[in-house]
């Protein structure tokens, strides 16, 4: 088995271990960190996505295996900005204002760098002006979590502050959390809505290819 197919597997079975040895083996062997990043971790996580999606992992082994993928990219991630890789976008992600659940946020995010964004993750009960600002330091994308039936309804707030600040044309949107339903991210004005982090990669690449056309 070559080294790629070791940081394969490792990611897929979670082991983060593994999976930084293995990237630390590569890279002392001069292999090329972007090399590394899409021949083992990114297609690791896509085969993650996919398993997710027909229900043959479910949200343990999908989060395992992103800490496996995330303990690889830490390694990668230094080199990977001295050689000016460029991301797959820009994306500032969060927990609308009011709302403190993280884990659906945190698994949406680690599946976006997992398929090569470089993603600023602003945390919890995150108000608008935050999301603004940050999404103003050049962002394509701006992705919304909300939990609570209470605090979904933070999110049209957002976009309207988007708007105001003339970068709605700039920055795609997209929502997901468990209250959510296709119909309000319409309503509100989203691009988009995934109802999870495997869907939330695929919807994040369409809005950021049809944007570049
Ligand atoms: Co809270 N909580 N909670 N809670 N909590 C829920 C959400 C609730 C449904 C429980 C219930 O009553 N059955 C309920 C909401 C009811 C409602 O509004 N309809 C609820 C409540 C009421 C509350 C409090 C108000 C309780 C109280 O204090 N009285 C309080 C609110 C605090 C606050 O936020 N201000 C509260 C607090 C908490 C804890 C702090 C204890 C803890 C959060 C810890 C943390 O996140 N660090 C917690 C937890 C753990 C839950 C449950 C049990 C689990 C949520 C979770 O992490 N799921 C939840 C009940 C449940 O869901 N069974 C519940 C796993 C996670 C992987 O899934 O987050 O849905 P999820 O993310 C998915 C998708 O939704 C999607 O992808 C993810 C992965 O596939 N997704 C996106 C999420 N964000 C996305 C963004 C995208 C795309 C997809 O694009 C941007």
């Amino acid at each position: 088995m070559s080294t790629h197919e070791q940081i394969y597997t490792a990611v897929l079975e979670g082991n983060a271990e593994a999976a930084r040895k293995g990237v630390e083996a590569m890279l002392a062997t001069n292999a090329d960190p972007e090399t590394l990043l899409h021949k083992a971790l990114i297609p690791a996580m896509e085969e993650v996505g996919r398993r997710f999606e027909c229900q043959e992992y479910y949200v343990p082994e999908m989060l395992i295996a992103a800490r496996a993928m995330q303990a690889g990219l830490n390694v990668l991630r230094p080199l990977l900005a001295a050689q000016g890789a460029q991301p797959f976008g820009r994306a500032v992600l969060g927990t609308v204002q009011g709302d403190l659940h993280d884990i659906g946020k945190n698994l949406v995010g680690m599946m976006l760098e997992g398929a090569g964004f470089e993603v600023t993750d602003l945390g919890t009960d995150v108000p608008a002006a935050k999301f603004v600002e940050a999404a103003g330091k050049g962002a394509d994308l701006l992705a919304m979590s909300a939990l609570l039936t209470t605090t979904m309804t933070k999110m049209p707030g957002v976009i309207q502050a988007l708007e105001q600040a003339g970068l709605r044309g700039k920055v795609k949107v997209m929502v997901g959390g468990a209250p959510l339903t296709e119909d309000f991210a319409h309503k509100i004005g989203a691009d988009g809505y995934a109802p999870d982090a495997s869907q939330a990669v695929a919807l994040a690449k369409r809005l950021l290819d049809a944007a570049s056309r």
